[in-house]
């Protein structure tokens, strides 16, 4: 494996005035050392504000959110509909997965035009129109781009494909066989070879996803300003953020040298150490993204949450933001990794902070306990059982809302949403269950009932279920068949019965969004654990100045009196979620309810 660790020299003096007041991105010098930065160092006055920061993201699956025309798949109209409903829940930001034309063999993921809209969401007009009507509320959209693969129904594919001598056959990674097998030992991420053999040419592409998701060539100068250009389409129309999509695989190690066995087994890493990645992304920076006030959040699965400052350092210029999964995957077993085991908080909590320390005051995070190829977080972090669902969603809610890291909120789970009851595999739509079951269900590799047991917890299916607005059919999501099944527990989970309910997950989240707002220490303060092997109460501090706070998470469900640390003394409670905790002068422990949480300021 290649050596991660930068070898390149220490920047120059990096002499910006950091004024607070400023909310633009400060551009500089050359790249930098990765040299952790240690906690003791960030100081309000370091941490450059910045509207992303500062901004509260929800995440539209737009296919799940709202559908407008009985079509039974979300759409564009959806989301206009419904912008009123995010604007009185306090979101400042939008990320929408895919909006592009798209076959759908991974639910857009598989972009077949650019700079055209998936026709069951829409028209551009829509599109134009959503933007309007998020300017009107004050409130930014952030697109998903996909720039390490197409569809293999994009007109570039269908040129690359129809012979060897075609301009566009460079667009993509075409390779002969070795010894009549595949060029290589890369597995794809949704199951198989990641080489198809195109019978036309005898030659095989590259596919880290599905075969329908050739990879694009980023080594060809011309796919990168056809992209860069593509890119500017989007930012142009008015888009202020573009996560992108498996950013980290979009430079290929160009020997193609086979995995070792143990890189066989775990090779999201390995994919992950293409030799121009950071001068690729840097150049997208300086091209595109530099000559637009605008965020990039980096979907880097596949690096390790401690090498994330490689991209979001900002001295590098690269990156704003990254998503990384060291958190949402603490779980995966490292024997089977379709599966996953037990986590303990101490494991979740040192996670969190191991991400903090990195990004130190020259990186920031993207924090998410759950998007649309996760579990629900009620269903992975919580627990979702009647009794416990909704103590439980707000103690999550406590957490996501309180981390030094920019929150994104997936759609539903405001509401706490849970995991679907899915039987059998006709049940699944996901792309990667059934390619993992072809795998290894259909090899005799593992039992149906072991799979079927996994993919219910694994699933991106959870995730993707209609959203729930009301208890009437269809979870009022659509007046036709939905695209995917209902949770059929909407009649008890939605949003109608939450709205005018003040005890609701969802009143919850709009209380602690306006805390997020009203309080900069929430956002830019100091994050420190106050006990990383604690297993039962997860309590940390956010500093800022003179300003300090106290959050205290209670994971178990029992109560418990939770021992205050001596240096720290309760002032007021900000927000509690559940029982409320009587606070006496100078008390030295605090009893909390099962699952109970709350915000405390401190002396
Ligand atoms: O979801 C996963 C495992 O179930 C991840 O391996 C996921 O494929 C990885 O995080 C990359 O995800 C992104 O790109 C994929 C797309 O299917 C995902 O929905 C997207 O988030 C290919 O474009």
């Amino acid at each position: 494996m290649l050596n991660r660790r930068l070898t390149s020299a220490i920047a120059p003096f990096f002499a910006v005035a950091m004024s607070f007041s400023s909310l633009q991105t400060v551009s500089a010098a050359t790249p930098v050392s990765t040299t952790p930065v240690s906690q003791d160092n960030i100081q309000k006055s370091e941490q450059l504000p910045a509207w992303w920061k500062q901004a509260v993201f929800y995440q539209i699956y737009p296919r799940s959110f709202k559908n407008t025309n009985g079509s039974g798949v979300g759409d564009i109209n959806g989301i206009i509909e419904k912008l009123d409903y995010l604007k009185n829940l306090g979101i400042d930001a939008i990320w929408i997965n895919p909006h592009y034309a798209s076959p759908n063999k991974d639910n857009g993921y598989d972009i077949s035009d650019y700079q055209d809209i998936m026709k069951e969401y829409g028209t551009m007009e829509d599109f134009d129109r959503l933007i309007s009507e998020m300017k009107k509320r004050n409130m930014r959209l952030m697109v998903d781009v996909v720039i390490n693969h197409t569809s293999d129904q994009h007109p570039w594919f269908i040129q690359s494909q129809s012979g060897k001598d075609n301009p566009y056959r460079d667009y993509y990674f075409w390779k002969d066989g070795k010894d009549g097998k595949e060029p290589n030992n890369y597995p794809s991420f949704f199951g198989g070879s990641a080489w198809e053999k195109d019978a036309k040419s005898d030659q095989y592409y590259l596919h880290y996803f599905a075969k329908q998701q050739p990879d694009l060539n980023w080594d060809n100068p011309k796919v990168r300003q056809d992209l860069y250009k593509m890119l500017k389409f989007w930012l142009d129309k008015g888009v202020s953020g573009m996560r992108i999509d498996t950013v980290a695989t979009i430079s290929k190690i160009p020997e193609f040298p086979d995995l070792s066995e143990n890189q066989k087994k775990d090779f999201d890493e390995a994919y992950t150490q293409g030799p121009n990645l950071h001068k690729y992304i840097h150049e997208m920076n300086k091209e595109v993204f530099s000559h637009y006030d605008v965020v990039t959040a980096g979907e880097i699965f596949g690096v390790p949450a401690t090498d994330s400052i490689r991209f979001t350092d900002r001295r590098r210029e690269e990156l704003n933001m990254a998503f990384t999964f060291d958190l949402i995957r603490i779980d995966v077993d490292p024997k089977a990794k379709w599966r996953r085991t037990d986590w303990t908080l101490s494991k979740f909590r040192q996670t969190v902070n191991t991400s903090d320390k990195t990004a130190g005051q020259y990186g920031w995070n993207a924090f998410f306990l759950d998007n649309h190829d996760n579990p629900r977080v009620v269903s992975h972090f919580g627990d979702d059982r009647p009794k416990w669902r909704v103590p439980s969603a707000k103690a999550l809610a406590t957490v996501i809302l309180t981390q030094r890291a920019t929150p994104f909120i997936y759609q539903g789970t405001e509401l706490g949403m849970t995991n679907y009851p899915f039987k059998s595999i006709d049940d699944f739509d996901d792309i990667g269950v059934k390619g993992s079951w072809k795998d290894l269900v259909e090899t005799g590799q593992v039992s149906k009932e072991e799979f079927l047991k996994a993919a219910r917890v694994t699933s991106r299916d959870n995730a993707r279920t209609p959203f729930q607005w009301d208890a009437t059919e269809n979870a009022g999501f659509t007046t036709g068949k939905p695209w995917l099944k209902v949770n059929p527990n909407y009649k008890e989970i939605n949003a109608a019965s939450q709205i005018n309910d003040p005890d609701s997950v969802l009143n919850y989240y709009r209380k602690l969004i306006q805390l997020r707002h009203d309080i900069p220490a929430l956002t830019y303060g100091e994050y420190h654990d106050l006990d990383l092997n604690n297993d039962t109460v997860y309590a940390y501090t956010r500093i800022d100045g003179n300003e300090k706070y106290l959050v205290i998470v209670n994971f178990k469900e029992n109560s418990v009196n939770y021992k205050l640390p001596e240096d720290i003394s309760i002032q007021s409670t900000v927000v509690e979620s559940n029982a409320k905790s009587p606070i006496e002068q100078n008390a030295t422990s605090i009893k909390l309810a099962p699952w109970q949480s709350g915000i405390y300021k401190l002396n």
